[in-house]
């Protein structure tokens, strides 16, 4: 792509569904759940979401605030210690909660990465 263009700025992905599982809390270990939930990448934070509608829903009433994920001072990275699964990648917050999210698809959960790592990479310089 562009070199001329601000590369690093953050891109925003509309909602899809991947493999959710939190593993640890404020550096607590849980039990570990993968759940299918529906991820949308906004610009500062990843939301989750049951479903589509849902996202609808909690856009819709006032004070109503999705489960997310702040991204700044977070860090993304493959991992193939945590998960006997294929394709994970690990999401670790500033207030040290670990989540992992995986798609079966590579160029899927690929597309979440390099995007959620450019967010996080943005947020968290300077
Ligand atoms: C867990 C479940 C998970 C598995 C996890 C198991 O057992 O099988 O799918 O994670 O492995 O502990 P349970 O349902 O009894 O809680 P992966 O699918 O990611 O391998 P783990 O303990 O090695 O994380």
């Amino acid at each position: 792509h562009n070199v001329g263009e601000a590369v690093e700025t953050p891109v925003v992905l509309n909602g899809e569904y991947l493999n959710k599982a939190k593993i640890s809390e404020g550096g607590k270990k849980l039990r570990k759940n993968w759940t299918s939930t529906w991820v949308v990448l906004d610009t500062d934070k990843l939301l989750f979401y049951k479903d589509s509608k849902q996202e609808a829903l909690t856009n819709l009433k006032p004070g109503c605030s999705p489960d997310g994920m702040d991204l700044c001072g977070a860090v993304a990275e493959w991992t193939t210690e945590k998960s006997s699964r294929k394709n994970v990648l690990q999401i670790t917050t500033s207030s040290g909660s670990e989540f992992l999210l995986q798609a079966d698809n590579y160029h899927t959960i690929s597309k979440w990465h390099d995007a959620i790592k450019r967010t996080a990479d943005y947020l968290s310089k300077g």
